[in-house]
């Protein structure tokens, strides 16, 4: 069970740093309560090492939410693979709704930066979803389909904790509304299936599919209890400790 918290564009860097000494704080004083549970926080860029600095006693990787997919170049504005290992990074979100949506975004794009995330021993994130429409329109599993495939062409893993899938239909991120247990359930099986023609079984079978979309203590309960539900990709319920964790108590 992987519990990732998306920290989005929020938090200045002391607050971020506040967030990041009360997970700290929360995990060692009922790490014992916790079971199988591994951590993962994402937050801005601005705020790694001081995250990674806050987290150094407890076990929380610490991801990027996007980088670049050339080493070093002429990209303003940009972040690459290399410093973010550099850094101490553990993993990075590729091709959240979010970046497909307001940077256009391509699999072929999410397809360079995950091969770039391997050959710098970054886990890559990432992130599928159909829209309202195309749910309704009956097209979800075929547009997810072809996002792990496009994502995924080429890029190889020795073994399952090299990649890490997020399903987030775009209609339950930063609306509140979260899929179904059931439906969920039904589009991880989707996305294991095509990750066991990918990789084959015994990998696939343990590569950590998440869910993503307005997972909140709440409704983790139902959510994370499907058996193709390995976790959560957590939006605005990361940037409370307490909802956070409390989600980590009901993965447990
Ligand atoms: C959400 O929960 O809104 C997310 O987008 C998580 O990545």
């Amino acid at each position: 069970m992987l519990v990732a918290g998306n920290w989005k564009m929020n938090t200045d860097v002391p607050e971020g740093r506040a967030l990041a000494d009360a997970i700290a704080e929360g995990l060692s004083s009922t790490a014992a309560d916790r079971g199988d549970v591994d951590f993962l926080v994402c937050p801005p860029y601005v705020h790694l090492p001081a995250v990674r600095e806050a987290l150094a006693d407890v076990p929380v990787a610490v991801g990027a939410q996007d980088m670049h997919a050339q080493d070093e170049g002429a990209y303003t504005g940009d972040v690459s693979a290399p410093m973010l290992s550099s850094i101490g990074c553990d993993a990075v979100i590729l091709g959240h709704s979010e970046r497909r949506t307001y940077y256009d975004e391509t699999d072929a794009e999410v397809n360079a930066k995950a091969q770039q995330a391997r050959a710098h021993d970054l886990v890559p994130i990432v992130c599928v979803g159909e829209t309202l429409e195309q749910r309704k329109a009956g097209e979800a599993d075929t547009v997810v389909r072809s996002q792990v495939d496009g994502a995924l062409s080429d890029v190889s893993i020795d073994g399952a904790d090299e990649l890490i899938v997020a399903y987030e239909p775009i209609w339950a991120i930063g609306t509140g509304e979260s899929a179904a247990a059931e439906q969920a359930q039904a589009m991880h099986a989707v996305i294991r299936d095509d990750l066991r023609e990918r990789y084959g079984g015994d990998v696939a079978d343990e590569v950590p599919l998440l869910y993503g979309g307005s997972m909140k203590p709440h409704n983790a309960y139902g959510l994370l209890s499907q058996p193709d539900i390995d976790g959560g990709l957590i939006g605005s319920a990361s940037l409370e400790a307490e909802s956070f964790l409390g989600i980590a108590e009901k993965a447990a």
